[in-house]
């Protein structure tokens, strides 16, 4: 009898349906777009599994706009995205790290109400070694009617997306993404090809036992970061420390390990590159409003990344970002430093 009391799975398209059935203004929109996000993450997820055996792994011989070496997969995952949104109308423009300028969808013809912002492939570094590897979204609405100026796309500040997320090419696909109610988990069924919800409504613990960050860059920091490692490293019952250390390369699986687990990820500014490495808008961001919905923090070390106006496409921003009492610790030896 067991099985007749098996709570039936829910498939993303039905939870998003059910998420957005009282927004009047919606008309099944979000599901569609949201169904367009999760075709593309099984497309990368399918051409990840047999990359060894293709002719897609290795490097196209081309740097990015962010002077970064371009793997064939990057460009791969990336010409993915394009392609399931190009015949639409709800979609107007896609902002990717691997594309200098906002890519406009003609078919859209000025009438699309989102802009969505990409890493199409995050951890790139790890695709030669089979090591893990995500993608990030971030959702945007846009003004009104028109194709969208840069300045339109630009004026979006974290706190106003509409919705972010990220698949996790790991053992499992995963599928982790708030349109500002929580966060929830799916996992790819590969024998169906469906997204099911897998955790509901994840709760980020409130302080953690692991940091994440490469270390290999320690001496390029400012004294605020490198005293702020030095107290997670130093023994200390009361306070559960010392933390342990977990470092993958990849953003996304980091920084799934913290939401699941609790702790930070930080990719500090260095003295000569005060600005870090991680991208605002299609990496801090959505991350940060995703674990802010999850009741955690994303921080540039002195203020919350998601108020932040951004000034480029492509800019750059410090971050520290988990669990948050964790964060707030961190923000600590950062501003004392700052007023020193
Ligand atoms: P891309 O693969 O999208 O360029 O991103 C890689 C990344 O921004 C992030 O996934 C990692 O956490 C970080 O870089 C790793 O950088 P380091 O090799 O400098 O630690």
């Amino acid at each position: 009898m067991d099985h007749l009391q098996m709570t039936p799975r829910l498939s993303l398209f039905s939870h998003t349906v059910r998420e957005h059935v009282s927004d009047a203004e919606d008309s099944g929109e979000f599901s569609r777009m949201m169904m367009q996000i999760a075709l593309g993450g099984k497309l990368i997820a399918r051409d990840l599994r047999k990359a060894g055996l293709s002719q897609f792994l290795g490097s196209t011989g081309l740097i990015n706009v962010q002077g970064e070496e371009v793997q064939k997969l990057d460009e791969r995952a990336n010409q993915i995205f394009l392609e399931v949104f190009e015949h639409q109308k709800l979609v107007s423009t896609l902002v990717s790290e691997e594309m200098e300028k906002p890519y406009l969808i003609k078919e859209a013809d000025g009438k699309g109400k989102y802009a969505i912002f990409l890493d199409p492939l995050d951890g790139s570094s790890n695709i030669d070694v089979n090591a893990p590897l995500g993608s990030i979204f971030s959702i945007h609405r846009l003004p009104g009617e028109g194709f969208p100026t840069s300045e339109d796309v630009l004026r979006k500040k974290g706190c106003e997306q509409v919705a972010a997320g990220y698949f996790l090419y790991g053992s499992s696909v995963l599928l982790v993404y708030t349109c500002g109610h929580g966060v929830q988990q799916f996992t790819l069924d590969q024998e169906t090809g469906e997204f099911f919800l897998s955790a509901n409504n994840l709760q980020i613990p409130k302080r953690g036992k692991i940091y994440s960050v490469n270390e290999g860059n320690r001496q390029k920091w400012c004294s605020g970061t490198k005293n702020f490692l030095h107290y997670l490293q130093e023994p200390d019952s009361q306070t559960g420390r010392p933390y342990s250390g977990r470092y993958s390369g990849c953003f996304v699986a980091d920084m799934h390990r913290v939401l699941c687990k609790g702790g930070l990820y930080m990719y500090p500014g260095e003295l000569k590159k005060p600005d870090g490495k991680l991208r605002l808008m299609y990496e801090a961001a959505p991350l940060a409003f995703l674990v802010e919905q999850a009741g955690g923090l994303g921080s540039t070390g002195v203020e919350r990344v998601n108020q932040l106006t951004p000034h480029a496409l492509h800019q750059r921003v410090p971050l520290y970002i988990g669990s948050q009492d964790d964060v707030t610790k961190a923000e600590e030896f950062l501003q004392s430093e700052s007023t020193t």
